[in-house]
C-alpha cells in the first residue's frame, strides 16, 4: 500500500520515539531486528526510497552510493561524524547528507572525561579484582593510579566535543592544551595554550584526548613516533574514531610501560578490536559509548528526522547539510 509519503528507509533499529516519528512523516521501511546491511542489500532495500536514515558503520562509500536507486536523495546520518559516508560521491549523484551536530556534544565530553578518569585511576584493574572475588582488603599501596587534579591535559581537534571536554578538565583544575585547525577567539579558548603544530604540544601532555574527526589527514595519527614525543607514563584517550590511532604502536606503548594507560572508547574495525587490547589491564575500554543516553539518541533520531523533512517534506536545504570537502 503506498502512502503518498517519501519512502525512508533505517538502516538500523533507531530508539522507539525516533522510529514513531520516522513512521509518521514517512513511509518507512524499519529494521526492528537490527540486522547490519551491506553495500549490495543496501541499494536493494532502498528500491523507491527517496531517504535513507544510516548511522557509524554503515557501508555508504562510493561503490555502494553509486549502486543506490535513482529515487534516493537523501542520506540523512543518525551521527556527528560522517567518514562512512562518501560525500563527494553522494553530490555527484545529486544526493544530499545530512548529520546529527551539537546534540551529542555533552554526553560525550562525558564519556570522554569518564576515560581519562578510568584510565588514570586503574578503575578497570579494581573493579576486576572486586567482581572475581580477588579483593583482600585496602592496602597501603593497592593499585596506586595516575593524579589527574592539576595536570596537562592537550586535546586534538577543539570542536564542540574538545572544548566540552576543556570545560569539564578545567573543573579537575587541568591545564588546557590543544591544536585545531585553527585557533578559538579568546571567549573560547579560556586560557587553553594553542599548538598551531600538533606534534608540537605532544611534550605538554601529561593526557592526550583524541577529539578529531577521522580523515585521511588523522588516519593513525596517534602513531609510535608521536607517541615518543609524549612524557613518559603520559595517558592516551580516545572518544572519537578509532582509526585516529595505530592500534599496534599503543599497546606497545602500553606494554613496554612508556605509556602509563589508555582510555578507549572507539575502534579501529570496532567492534572487532586488535586483540592486543583485552589482555592489558592498564586499559579502561568501553564499547563506543559515547553519545549512548536516552536524551541524546532521541535528540540525534530528531535532529536527522529534522533534516529529512526539510528536504524531503518541504524542499528546504537540510540545517545540518554536510558539504564534500
Ligand atoms: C554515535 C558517534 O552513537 O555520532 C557519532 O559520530 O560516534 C556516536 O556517538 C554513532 O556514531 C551512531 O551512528
Amino acid at each position: 500500500m503506498t502512502t503518498g509519503k517519501p519512502r525512508v528507509l533505517a538502516t538500523r533499529h533507531f530508539p522507539p520515539d525516533v522510529e514513531a516519528r520516522l513512521a509518521g512523516s514517512f513511509d518507512a521501511i524499519l529494521n526492528p531486528e537490527d540486522r547490519l546491511y551491506d553495500g549490495a542489500s543496501l541499494a536493494k532495500a532502498t528500491i523507491d526510497c527517496a531517504g535513507i536514515m544510516c548511522a557509524a558503520g554503515d557501508p555508504l562509500g562510493a561503490d555502494t552510493i553509486a549502486s543506490l536507486p535513482q529515487s534516493v536523495r537523501m542520506i540523512a546520518t543518525f551521527s556527528v561524524g560522517y567518514e562512512h559516508v562518501d560525500v563527494a560521491a553522494a553530490a555527484k549523484r545529486g544526493i544530499v547528507v545530512s548529520n546529527t551536530p551539537d546534540v551529542l556534544t555533552d554526553a560525550t565530553a562525558d564519556i570522554a572525561m569518564l576515560c581519562l578518569l578510568g584510565a588514570a585511576r586503574r578503575t578497570h584493574e579494581g573493579a576486576q579484582m572486586l567482581r572475581t572475588h580477588h579483593w583482600v582488603g585496602w592496602t597501603p599501596t593497592q593499585l596506586m593510579g595516575v593524579h589527574v587534579t592539576g595536570k596537562r591535559l592537550g586535546i586534538l581537534g577543539m570542536g564542540r566535543i574538545g572544548q566540552a571536554l576543556a570545560d569539564r578538565a578545567r573543573a579537575f583544575r587541568m591545564q588546557i592544551h590543544y591544536s585545531n585547525r585553527s585557533r578559538l577567539p579568546a571567549e573560547l579558548e579560556k586560557g587553553a595554550v594553542f599548538h598551531a603544530d600538533p606534534d608540537a604540544m605532544l611534550p605538554y601532555c601529561d593526557f592526550l584526548s583524541i577529539n578529531a574527526p577521522m580523515t585521511p589527514s588523522t588516519h593513525k595519527w596517534v602513531n609510535a613516533e608521536r607517541i615518543g614525543k609524549l612524557p613518559k607514563g603520559a595517558i592516551v584517550v580516545n572518544t572519537a574514531r578509532g582509526g585516529v590511532v595505530d592500534d599496534e604502536a599503543l599497546i606497545a606503548a602500553l606494554k613496554s610501560g612508556r605509556l602509563a594507560a589508555a582510555g578507549l572508547d572507539v575502534f579501529d574495525g570496532e567492534p572487532k578490536i586488535h586483540p592486543g587490547y583485552y589482555d592489558l589491564a592498564n586499559t579502561f575500554l568501553l564499547p563506543h559509548m559515547g553519545s549512548a543516553t536516552i536524551e541524546t539518541r532521541n535528540a540525534m533520531g530528531f535532529k536527522a528526522l529534522d533534516n529529512l523533512e526539510a528536504f524531503l517534506l518541504r524542499n528546504q536545504t537540510p540545517p545540518d547539510l554536510v558539504k564534500a570537502s
